[in-house]
């Protein structure tokens, strides 16, 4: 609690802006969505704790960069900072999709131990791409959006599917099924319209995106908790002043409590949310479960073989630990 404090002594000490800057901060998923509540806070926080020098604002639901352009804005300085869901970046470094790997890490005990152990390669990767990590809050496990029953891999041939990252792109090819990629924001749309008709997602998304209008069945896999990752240009972070980063740092740090808390919490309700809606919600079968398993293994296979040596040290850390 060291940042903690100093951030409060900061607050106090620095009441009067020297030099205020605004830095807008693009964000992809909905305003309600727990992810985005947790930016606008950290927004605030810094806003507060720096006295007024830097003015975060947040911008969700993909408004001023959709999703796929927000790291690339942020490393270009066309914004200061922004979120991003790293694994949608995996054909840049397999580095990146470290956290949808099938059946690695399945609960948020485990998801924060491999955030642990992979977060000081990922900062180095980021820093050669000339960005600054500040913090990283996991989604809900991933389970699986149907309009049909499904009880085995053979129901799931020639399903459109809704992808978000290279792990459920391949997913859907290795069970059959047709991948298209859409941003969270567009897929209320998407199924609608028959464009899509199944997802790998959390009930979280299904929830903000009330996809019962169109989905039947939520399979609870726990596939993976893949991560939103806050990110600054690090040529802006290094002209930060050191009292402000230090505030920063501590705003980020309650962050990425306040959310992970949050994200536990937001599990049982938007499942609950999605029966609500008249949706089935239960576990895969025994027999369906089996089946991604074996796929899951070719996948981490797979991604062991991209990612190489520092792949291969992060899974024994995470598994050490
Ligand atoms: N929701 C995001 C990513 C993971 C999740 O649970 C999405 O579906 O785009």
């Amino acid at each position: 609690m060291n940042h903690l404090a100093t951030a409060c002594a900061a607050a106090a000490l620095f009441a009067a802006p020297a030099f205020a800057e605004k830095w807008d901060m693009p964000m992809a998923y909905s305003g309600s969505n727990f992810h985005s509540v947790t930016g606008a806070e950290f927004a605030k926080c810094v806003t507060t704790g720096t006295g007024g020098d830097i003015e975060i604002v947040t911008h969700p639901s993909g408004s001023l960069f959709p999703g796929a352009q927000i790291k690339r804005a942020i490393q270009t300085g066309q914004v200061p900072i922004g979120e991003r869901l790293l694994s949608g970046h995996q054909n840049e470094n397999a580095i990146f999709g470290v956290d949808s790997i099938p059946f690695l890490a399945t609960s948020f005990d485990d998801a924060a131990k491999l955030w642990a152990a992979a977060a000081p390669t990922l900062e180095t990767i980021l820093a050669d791409q000339n960005l600054t990590l500040l913090y990283s809050v996991p989604w809900p496990p991933q389970g699986r959006y149907f309009k049909e029953a499904v009880e085995s891999v053979a129901d799931m041939e020639g399903v459109k599917f809704r992808s978000y990252n290279n792990a459920t792109a391949r997913l859907a090819e290795l069970t059959g099924m047709l991948p298209v990629t859409i941003e969270a924001a567009e897929i209320s749309q998407a199924f609608a319209t028959g464009v899509a008709e199944s997802m790998v997602s959390s009930g979280a998304t299904g929830y903000d995106r009330k996809v019962w209008e169109s989905l039947s069945y939520f399979y609870e896999v726990d596939a993976w908790l893949p991560r939103n990752y806050i990110m600054v240009n690090s040529d802006v972070w290094s002209g930060v002043s050191d009292t402000n980063k230090n505030v920063i740092t501590a705003c980020a740090e309650l962050a990425e409590y306040a959310g992970t808390w949050r994200a536990k919490e937001y599990t049982g309700f938007t499942l609950q949310g999605l029966r609500d809606g008249g949706m089935t919600v239960a576990p895969a079968s025994d027999a369906l479960k089996a089946e991604l398993q074996e796929i899951g293994a070719t996948m981490t296979a797979e991604w062991l073989e991209a990612a190489g040596a520092d792949g291969q040290a992060i899974v024994d850390a995470f598994k050490a630990d």
